[in-house]
């Protein structure tokens, strides 16, 4: 009984892709969900199960959530994931659904899947990855609506990425998305004699509701290990939490860390994280501390649950129609002077006396 992911979206499928590479990952069950089936790479087939969501019918287009959720609805009455559900029922929680909140299919899938999911009495973890704050309005207009709704369907525990404005490489963020699957599936916590975290303190963790993050480095020393996992936590992909809001939540935490003096090192690797986690509510931090020479290399690994919801971007719901074609300006009348002339300004007329002024487009 392994976990499950499921990838909604382009970008959630492109997580799930790049997580069926991991080799840690290779107990868990990969589903992609998507309204369009060409990215689908034979290599990946078997590995990953994709079920397309595509509809005939044109009815809006481009970042419609209302689209997304309705695709989403017409398959799942005609039975489409009733494969998937089953194995739900009886995989390992919590089942991860992974989604970007700015785009339509992902974003507005992801809510009837996680009511279904949560209607069958599962623990269900969004991991959403969020537009940059300078990103156009309808992104976060979206992402709005995705938190609303995913709140209103009970969603409790949730992880949130943000990409950098205007990046079309999501490779780094979508690396970091796998790396926190790893940290939460309990993969880089590796069996000791010392303290460890086995998956009854993982799944305390991973209930504590709120926000989480979950990060790890890798580095040949302690001391840059310390500076590794800092800048990891406090200017990564996952947005750093507010100072203020946090005042308000009371965290738990689980740290790992793998290296030859391990356990002499272990106060000192994540001395920085700690002290500025030290003006917050802390109710219990979990270790998994193994003294291992792992081929020199120290690595560590930090979850942080708990966290407040980064601040939402708030929008306007105006929509400012341009300026219309016509919009004020007025019909212009000819000078006078012009019509001088008199006559009907047919040469041929006999009174004519030189022709009315007439504009000649031949
Ligand atoms: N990190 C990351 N972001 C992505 C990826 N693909 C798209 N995005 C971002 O996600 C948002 C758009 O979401 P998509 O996942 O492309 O949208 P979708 O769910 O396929 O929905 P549609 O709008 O119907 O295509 C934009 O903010 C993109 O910058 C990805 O692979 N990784
Ligand atoms: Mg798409």
């Amino acid at each position: 009984m392994g976990n499950i992911i499921i990838g909604v979206g382009n970008c959630g499928t492109n997580c799930v892709k790049l997580a069926s590479l991991s080799s840690s990952l290779s107990d868990v069950s990969m589903y992609t969900i998507d309204s369009v089936a060409n990215q689908v790479n034979m290599d990946d087939v078997g590995r990953i199960k994709f079920i397309p969501i595509i509809s005939d019918e044109k009815s809006g287009s481009g970042r419609l959530r209302e689209r997304g959720s309705e695709m989403f609805k017409f398959h799942e009455s005609n039975g489409a994931f009733n494969e998937m559900y089953e194995e739900c029922k009886n995989a390992k929680q919590p089942i991860i659904v992974i989604t970007s909140s700015a785009g339509g299919t992902g974003s507005g899938a992801t809510v009837p899947l996680c009511t279904t999911l949560m209607s069958m009495g599962l623990q269900i973890i969004p991991v959403i990855v969020c537009p940059n704050k300078n990103d156009p309005d309808a992104f976060h207009l979206n992402t709005n609506d995705l938190f609303v709704e995913l709140g209103d369907v009970g969603i409790s525990t949730y992880s949130v990425f943000e990409n950098r404005r205007g990046d079309a490489d999501y490779e780094p963020v979508n690396r970091e998305v796998v790396t926190l699957l790893e940290i939460i599936f309990g993969k880089k916590y590796d069996k000791t004699d010392k303290d460890s975290i086995d998956d009854s303190d993982l799944d305390t963790v991973l209930h504590t509701p709120g926000r989480f993050i979950a990060v790890a480095a890798a580095a040949p020393t302690a001391q840059i290990l310390q500076r590794e996992i800092t800048r990891k936590v406090f200017s990564g992909f996952q947005p750093v939490w507010d100072e203020e809001d946090s005042k308000e939540c009371t965290l738990m935490t689980a740290y790992s860390l793998k290296s030859i003096f391990a356990d002499k090192e272990y106060s000192l690797v994540f001395a920085e994280v700690n002290k500025r986690l030290s003006n917050m509510h802390q109710f219990d931090e979990y270790r998994n501390i193994v003294n291992d020479d792992n081929n020199g290399v120290s690595e560590a690994s930090i979850i942080i649950a708990g966290l407040p919801r980064p601040k939402a971007k708030e929008i306007s719901t105006e929509y400012y129609n341009a300026t219309g074609i016509a919009a004020g300006i007025g019909k212009s009348t000819r000078p006078n002077f012009l019509n001088r002339r008199g006559g009907s300004g047919d040469p041929n007329d006999p009174n004519y006396k030189g022709g009315k002024f007439k504009w000649n487009f031949k």
